[in-house]
């Protein structure tokens, strides 16, 4: 069954002063680029082009802020490990995430996004350790998975959760390709978003 949710982009941030005003709990997704992320935010929100999938890899340099169903944002960071030979890359990457893992009070969780096919390297291992040090709620979402038999996706989903030192039950296999996936990850999402009202 699909479900309508509503979603529009508030702003694009290069910095924390353009950080938009709100009280919403906000969970950023991040992932390498190419693993999936703009094509799962456009299928957990039914948009076709709302975190314009597809575009060059790597060339995001900003947050983008989504407000969902006028109850959450979602946060989209740049991908990346794309061009880390480009020292100045990842020293960008660093700045713009770094600050707002720290002090944004409101981010209470990280979906972080794994192409299945993939081993976690280092900028994975980074993300969920931000995650966990300001505890935040993690959500691995295992893109992909039409690419992978259900077997393959099983031992690639141990991999994954091994590597990042956390529990399988953080992880979410999804396709986007073939809508899956995708009704146990708004669970986790509203889990999420319930939790923060709790904690405010
Ligand atoms: N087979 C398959 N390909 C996907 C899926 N999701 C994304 N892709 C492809 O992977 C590439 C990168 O996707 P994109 O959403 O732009 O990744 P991003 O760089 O993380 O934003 C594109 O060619 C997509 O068509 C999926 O669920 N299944
Ligand atoms: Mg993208």
């Amino acid at each position: 069954m699909e479900v309508f949710h509503d979603a529009s982009l508030v702003t694009s941030a290069a910095r924390s002063d353009q950080w938009p005003d709100s009280d919403l709990p906000e969970i950023i997704f991040a992932g390498r680029s190419n693993a999936g992320k703009s094509s799962l935010i456009n299928s957990l929100t039914n948009r076709k082009n709302l975190a314009f999938s597809g575009k060059t890899p790597g060339k995001t340099k900003l947050l983008n802020f989504f407000l969902v169903d006028g109850k959450v944002i979602f946060t989209d960071a740049p991908g990346y490990g794309y061009s880390y030979d480009d020292k100045n890359n990842a020293v960008k990457f660093q700045k713009i995430i770094d600050p707002y893992f720290r002090y944004r009070k409101q981010l209470k969780g990280l979906v972080l996004l794994m192409d299945c096919r993939r081993e976690p390297k280092e900028d994975d291992i980074t993300m969920i350790d931000y995650a966990k040090s300001m505890h935040l709620a993690i959500i691995v979402a295992v893109t992909k998975s039409d690419k992978l038999s259900r077997q393959q996706l099983m031992k690639s989903m141990k991999v994954i959760a091994d590597k990042l030192e956390i529990s399988k039950n953080c992880l979410v296999p999804c396709s986007s390709l073939k809508k899956t996936g995708m009704e146990e990850l708004w669970a986790k999402i509203d889990e999420v978003v319930e939790n923060s009202k709790l904690s405010n």
